[in-house]
């Protein structure tokens, strides 16, 4: 067990590091049992300065040399290489981290569709015919006459391209709108396929290799845009294949979905075939009934995290939490086990899992843990792996040893809402249509849309920067649309409910009255930012907001980042042409040619931008900015104020 240093403690003010107040909570307990949490070791280790703005180069043992952020160009590195060259190579090895990531994920979705298809694998089925056969035509495969099971295994290779292709361009570039991929074509960054071009940036940021920052930037766009419309993409549609298309679902969030007189069984990760497994698991009568017989009222299945997210979505499956809580549910000594897979799985769980004895499991050839119980997934024979998670968490159950105390906050939302449902939802069954929302963006109703997404991060206040960010912009008439640990932030503070819409500026809750949605949609896990491009470009095909999705009037934003695959996020939503900004920090200098190609040079493309600022209330204010500079250059813009929202306004809000 790790003992919580003095200093930190002193240092530590719950109330200053997170908003949530089950997390604070189990802060305190964790306090007193003598346990530290990420929350201490963030206060306790200081980001390096340095490193923050990726004025370091370490691609070589002749360093690591460390160049003068204040003034950047008065110093190289003994190679010679510039600071230009150094921030590029750097941002260029996170966008291909993040990159390689989703598309490992959506790979192995693919792997499990096709064994699926080929009747390999039996115990997923393909739940969405319709989206099957939507997504074939939509790739030009032929559909008339074909078996279900024929496209299935045409799609999946075609499908297969995303990754292996290495000449030509990537399936879903069939997806972007003609004047974005037009744009993409010219500047030369239409992906081939996701190995080529994550390969491409490793080689290219080698030392002595390529030392132009605009060059590297390049391969940078096409890395990233190899993830959102290629890997991530992937893993968006045909998990809605395999697993079902969401639509809307009531469902809750927060510490207070675990149940003391219940077995607890957490499963935090990404890939949606262990959660689905487990699913199966926690409901087959033979293992309830062991679990009755051991005390225990029920087996109670809880995610957290992206794969979570996706659960809450499809099935309204509990979530108690985001990433940054990921440590504190363990405190509460209610969770019997925590099944993890792969990705944002802080290493530490082991040693808080050890002193509230929880089973830490992991399950993924991928992803091992030093310390954790290793329990092998795998997909033929899946049951053998969550089934064995169930039997341990029983028995943990019946013999805890350990205090239980679970915050008692439980928060109400609707999650679950996918292109498909939108478009149905605005346009009813027999007309889906983005036509509503264009027409209600033209009209003003609706200023524009504005995606926050992304992690939380210790670095800041967990969860404020998201809700005080969305807070603004519903005020201001933006409708926002959310995915991963940001939709869990609003959910937790009650955004994601109907009811909601009172927090809204007059139009947009108009709207969202009339239609009977929150002004806050949860799209699902972080994979799924791929429905926000798709949503882009349904609005871009409907007409009347401009040719591309750099002229649309929408921004994102991730307030609290701190994952390679949220800088692939990014800057994969910058070269699909979308204002994108990030709180926290970003990790290039400030007046240097890479800072300004990232920050204006790549708008002037025709590709979106870089933003960045810790405020959220600023960043609310830059974003709505720049919905309002597209609205103007779309010639839609009504006379109409900002609303600049003062203490006393921003305490009625909630
Ligand atoms: Ni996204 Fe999901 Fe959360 Fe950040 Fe991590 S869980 S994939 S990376 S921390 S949003």
């Amino acid at each position: 067990m790790e003992k919580l240093d003095r200093k930190s403690e002193k240092r530590l003010k719950i109330k200053e590091v997170t908003q949530c107040e089950s997390t604070g909570r189990m802060l305190e307990k964790a306090r007193n049992d003598g346990v530290t949490l990420a929350f201490d070791r963030a206060a306790e280790m200081k980001a390096c300065p340095i490193g923050a703005e990726s004025a370091c180069c370490k691609m070589c043992y002749m360093g690591p040399c460390r160049l003068n952020a204040r003034d950047p160009y008065s110093k190289v590195g003994v190679c010679g290489a510039t600071i230009d060259t150094i921030q590029s190579r750097n941002l260029g090895r996170m966008v291909a981290g993040g990159s390689a990531a989703h598309n490992d994920h959506g790979m192995a979705v693919l792997e499990l569709f096709r064994g699926v298809a080929k009747g390999t694998i039996l115990d997923y089925a393909s739940k969405d015919p319709y989206k099957l056969e939507a997504l074939c035509q939509e790739l030009g495969l032929p559909t008339e006459g074909f078996s279900i099971q024929e496209m299935a295994l045409a799609l999946a290779d075609e499908l297969e391209k995303t990754y292996t292709q290495t000449e030509g361009e990537i399936p879903f570039a069939k997806r972007v709108p003609e004047k974005t991929l037009e744009t993409w074509r010219k500047l030369d960054i239409v992906p081939r396929g996701a190995m080529i071009e994550v390969m491409g940036i490793m080689s290219r940021t080698h030392m002595g290799c390529d030392q132009d920052y605009r060059n590297l930037t390049k391969a940078i766009n096409k890395t990233a845009l190899a993830d959102g419309w290629g890997g991530s993409m992937v893993a968006t549609e045909l998990g809605d294949v395999l697993f079902g298309t969401p639509s809307p679902v009531q469902a809750d969030v927060n510490f207070g979905v675990l149940k003391e007189d219940h077995v607890n069984i957490i499963v935090h990760g990404h890939e949606p075939n262990l959660f689905e497994s487990m699913l199966a698991s926690v409901n087959d009568p033979s293992l309830v009934k062991i679990a009755r017989e051991k005390g225990a009222k029920g087996i109670n299945l809880v995610g957290m995290c992206c794969s979570g997210a996706e659960m809450l979505g499809r099935h309204g499956v509990p979530h108690a939490g985001n990433f940054m809580s990921t440590e504190a549910v363990l405190v509460t000594g209610a969770v019997d086990a925590m099944a993890v897979d792969i990705q944002c799985i802080q290493q530490a769980l082991v040693s808080t899992a050890d002193c509230y004895k929880t089973h830490l499991i992991t399950t993924n050839p991928r992803c091992h843990i030093e310390g954790a119980r290793h329990v092998e997934f795998e997909e033929h024979t899946p049951r053998e792996c969550t089934d064995e998670i169930v039997t341990l968490a029983i028995a943990r159950f019946a013999d805890r040893g350990v205090k239980v105390e679970i915050p008692q906050i439980v928060n109400k939302g609707v999650h679950g809402f996918s292109h498909e449902y939108i478009n149905y939802m605005l346009g009813g069954s027999f007309r889906g249509s983005y036509a509503p929302l264009n027409e209600n963006i033209i009209n003003g109703r609706i200023r524009g849309v504005a995606g926050v997404v992304g992690c939380v991060n210790p670095r800041v206040k967990q969860d404020w920067v998201h809700v005080e960010l969305v807070k603004e912009l519903i005020r201001n008439d933006v409708l926002v649309i959310q995915t991963g640990c940001s939709q869990i932030a609003l959910a937790k503070a009650g955004f994601l409910v109907p009811e909601a819409a009172h927090l809204a500026g007059p139009g947009l809750r108009e709207v969202c009255e009339a239609v009977g949605m929150p002004p806050v949609l949860g799209l699902g896990s972080c994979v799924d930012n791929t429905r926000i491009l798709t949503a882009a470009t349904a609005m871009v095909n409907q007409g009347g907001l401009g040719e591309s999705i750099a002229d649309l009037p929408v921004a994102g934003a991730a307030p609290e980042w701190m994952s390679e695959k949220a800088v692939a996020i990014g800057q994969y939503f910058v070269a699909s042409g979308v204002y994108t900004v990030f709180g926290v920090g970003f990790p290039t200098v400030k007046d240097t040619k890479f800072h300004d190609l990232f920050f204006g040079g790549l708008e002037e493309q025709g590709l979106g931008k870089w933003g960045t600022t810790r405020d959220p209330h600023e960043m609310a204010q830059m974003m709505i900015a720049h919905i309002d500079k597209k609205r103007k250059e779309l010639g839609i813009d009504r006379a109409r104020e900002r609303v600049l929202t003062d203490m006393a306004s921003r305490r009625e809000l909630v």
